[in-house]
């Protein structure tokens, strides 16, 4: 079975509630047909009226949950006010909460754990950084990331995971990667996944691309065999996002 183009728009912390709204209004007026899967990850505090706001087939992401599900955990999230607030996806694992909330590949796992058995759907983030690439060390980098998801979670739970793999180098930086970079990473995760899970879970996963796209560069990344979609983060402020929603459609 084909593998459904996945188009994610991750807000990140940006918007306010006129802003988000017009982004809201713009995709309900798209009449998107459901062709591809469109998911919109607004900050938390505006969750709970994107989705209410927001026509199918369009569906809301969390941007973060925690590793628990209640308690004393100031300012965090759980999968259970997620799922109950009828969010159904989270991203795990940005690179933004790696570098700059320490968010390691172990409570990253946990996390992915913890959602998956809540019941959310994930959008698991992994990805090198420009030292790591220019020491030639882009795949042990990226199988190490999904390695620590992988021996968290059943194989069952593979068919409710999106991979996104976001070279930290070409996040926010406009510096996108070339179509012939992107897939390469991504033929080389297929491989790992058929190897490390299995053949089945290889084909059917979503391995979508993520930094600096735009409406421009989508079309031609679209093209690449193993590249199942996009994290448009900047973008995904913009009307262009419509756009990029309908790549492939
Ligand atoms: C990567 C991406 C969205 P941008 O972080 O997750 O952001 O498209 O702004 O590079």
């Amino acid at each position: 079975m084909p593998r459904k183009f996945f188009v994610g728009g991750n807000f990140k912390m940006n918007g306010s509630q006129a802003s988000i709204k017009t982004i809201v209004d713009g995709l309900n007026d798209a009449k998107l047909d459901g062709s591809n899967e469109v998911v919109i990850a607004p900050p938390a505090l505006y969750l709970i009226s994107v989705a209410k706001a927001v026509n199918a087939p369009v569906e809301v992401a969390a941007q973060n949950a925690y590793i628990k599900q209640s308690g004393a955990f100031t300012g965090e999230i759980s999968p259970e006010q997620i799922k109950d607030a009828g969010v159904p996806w989270v991203i795990l694992g940005h690179s933004e909460r790696r570098s700059l909330f320490h968010d390691s590949d172990s409570a990253v796992a946990e996390k992915v754990k913890l959602a998956i058995e809540t019941g959310l759907k994930v959008i698991a983030c992994i990805g090198e950084t420009l030292e790591e690439r220019e020491k030639g060390i882009t795949s042990q980098v990226n199988q190490r990331q999904l390695e620590a998801i992988a021996a968290a979670i059943p194989e069952s739970a593979w068919k409710d995971i999106v991979i996104a793999y976001e070279p930290v180098w070409a996040i926010g930086t406009g510096k996108v990667a070339t179509v012939e970079q992107a897939q390469e990473v991504h033929a080389d995760l297929r491989k790992w996944l058929a190897g490390r899970v299995s053949p089945a879970v290889a084909e059917a996963t979503r391995i979508i691309y993520g930094g600096s796209v735009t409406a421009k560069n989508s079309p031609e990344l679209a093209k690449a065999e193993d590249i199942d979609g996009f994290l448009v983060g900047g973008a995904s402020l913009k009307p262009e996002f419509v756009d990029i929603a309908r790549t492939k459609a």
